[in-house]
């Protein structure tokens, strides 16, 4: 079996146990995985808050510090193939979309190089006289950075780049499930030359692991992204340290198709919209609002396209959908379906797991047009499964996509220019995308609001948000200062 380590303070450990990680693809184990429990978690947290407070790192210039994110860059994108295949792996994403994703998170860390020395106070033209006042931006401080077993790297990146820029320190926390890339690229950070204490990588089980981390006293922040109820526990953590937390929380996007688009283009949109990742990505399409006069012919194009999807072995070049990460997820996504069913909802494909070894599940459309009332319709799957709804007019297309507690992401596929700007502006997310869906960049701010969370990752206001600001007050005057209790 494959073993894997801790980071902590610049040297690689075992951790306080081991458990097994499985093989999304075959269901077995594979690899050894190294437990973070209560010493682990504090030991990390003191040494990214000494690393924080003395040592090398806040002496080194903004410049210094962007210089090391761009070896790690170049590091990244060298090990991109070795990272993939982890990946792969240990979560079951196929090995077309990590080896891509991977060699983009350089791109990541390159842009955050790129902004370290450019994040800058300002000079303030103060109401009084032989004054000078200017605000620095300085770090907030030792970041808890806690990822989902979903695209682990580029979920990382989008938390270490901008802390790291920004001249903070981390504790990284990989997921439980899947947290074989982020150990490895944890040999990434020691090699690009990062001062001990700057990045510790862990990883370990909420209760044990995440709970300890996010309510220690010396953590100053937390971005998390996971499940909103997770986020909950998170939050109520973040009153014991009043740490500041940033969270992306997954959703329940809609992806609304006018009878003016061009349906070849919206259906190939919509089926990487949902059936990307397995579906287990936060931006998924996996509300289809589809407009009534051209529904039957969109849904006979999406069931050709998802009944023709090559569902494999995920380290195949030719596989387009592979297992799920967990037993867990494919079970929360079977009662799913069948509470939807009882509630009257009708299966246009797929719906059943594979049968034999893995945790496949195969792409499922679920029409919900007579079942408003089905879990399908609120519950984010977190899976390869997409519902419909159909519309009449735009303006009940923009009642059914507001009609959610998430805000991440949205699509809306029109020829209309002007319906386009009428939509984006009734659309309550983070992100719309019209007549493309799902493109992401290091230079575009996401996150959402709602249950879908708060804060925005990518762009230069995520390095901002890692950053606090000091008000610098300078008397220019030579005169002695007035006694204030002699009268004049
Ligand atoms: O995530 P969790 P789960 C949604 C998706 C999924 C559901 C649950 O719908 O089905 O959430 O997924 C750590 N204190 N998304 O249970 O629990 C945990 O160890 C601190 C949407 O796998 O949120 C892991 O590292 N941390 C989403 C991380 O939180 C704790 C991505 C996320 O796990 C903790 C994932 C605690 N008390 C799930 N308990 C998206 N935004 O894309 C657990 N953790």
């Amino acid at each position: 079996m494959h073993r894997f380590q801790l980071y902590i303070d610049g040297s690689f450990e075992d951790g306080a146990a081991q458990f097994e990680s499985l093989d999304p693809a075959t269901g077995t184990p594979w690899a050894l995985m190294p437990e973070a429990r209560e010493d682990e978690v504090n030991r990390a947290v003191e040494a990214a808050h000494r690393a924080f407070r003395s040592g090398p790192w806040p002496r080194l210039t903004a410049t210094a510090r962007g210089k090391l994110l761009m070896k790690l860059a170049d590091l990244v994108l060298a090990a991109a193939p070795r990272l993939a295949a982890l990946e792969t792996r240990d979560t079951g994403k196929i090995i077309r979309e990590t080896s891509a994703q991977i060699a983009y998170v350089a791109d990541y860390y390159r842009y955050y190089a790129g902004l370290a020395d450019k994040i800058e106070g300002a000079h303030l033209p103060i109401d009084k006289p032989d004054m000078e006042v200017w605000t620095r931006r300085e770090p907030v401080g030792v970041v808890a950075a806690i990822v989902p077993w979903n695209s682990q790297l580029f979920l990382s990146a989008v938390k270490l780049g901008p802390a790291l820029a920004a001249g903070c320190t981390v504790v990284l926390k990989a997921s439980e499930d899947g947290p074989a890339p982020l150990l490895e690229f944890a040999r990434l950070i020691h090699e690009a030359g990062f001062p001990p204490g700057v990045v510790n990588v862990i990883t370990g089980f909420g209760p044990t692991c995440g709970h300890v981390l996010t309510r220690h006293p010396k953590v100053a922040h937390i971005a998390f992204t996971g499940g909103p109820g997770t986020a909950r526990a998170v939050v109520r953590n973040s009153a014991e340290n009043l740490a500041s937390t940033s969270l992306e929380l997954g959703g329940k996007s809609p992806f609304i198709v006018f009878a003016d688009a061009d349906l070849d283009s919206a259906a190939n949109a919509q089926v990487s919209g949902i059936f990307a990742a397995t579906g287990q990505s936060c931006v998924a399409g996996s509300r289809l609002l589809i407009q009534r006069s051209v529904k039957e012919a969109f849904l006979a194009k999406l069931k050709a396209k998802a009944e023709a999807i090559r569902i494999a072995a995920p380290d195949l070049m030719t596989t387009e959908v592979g297992p799920l990460c967990t037993q867990r997820q494919r079970s929360h996504i079977e009662a799913t379906i069948a509470a939807s069913l009882a509630a009257g909802a009708t299966l246009v494909t797929g719906g059943q797991a594979l049968t034999g070894p893995g945790f496949y599940f195969p792409p499922t459309i679920l029409d919900c047009s007579d079942a408003p009332n089905a879990p399908a319709l609120s519950q984010e799957f977190f899976g390869p499964v997409l519902t419909v709804l159909t519309f009449d007019t735009e303006d009940q297309a923009i009642e059914l996509a507001n009609d959610t507690q998430y805000g991440l992401a949205s699509g809306v596929f029109t020829a209309s220019l002007t319906r386009a700007h009428r939509m984006i502006r009734a659309i309550r997310a983070g992100v719309v995308w019209v007549n493309t869906y799902r493109a992401v960049s290091p230079i575009a701010p996401f996150g959402g609001h709602g249950l879908s969370g708060n804060g925005r990752e990518g762009g230069l206001a995520a390095a901002l948000d890692y950053t606090t600001t000091k008000t610098v007050w300078l008397r220019t005057s030579d005169d002695p200062i007035p006694d204030p209790f002699v009268m004049r």
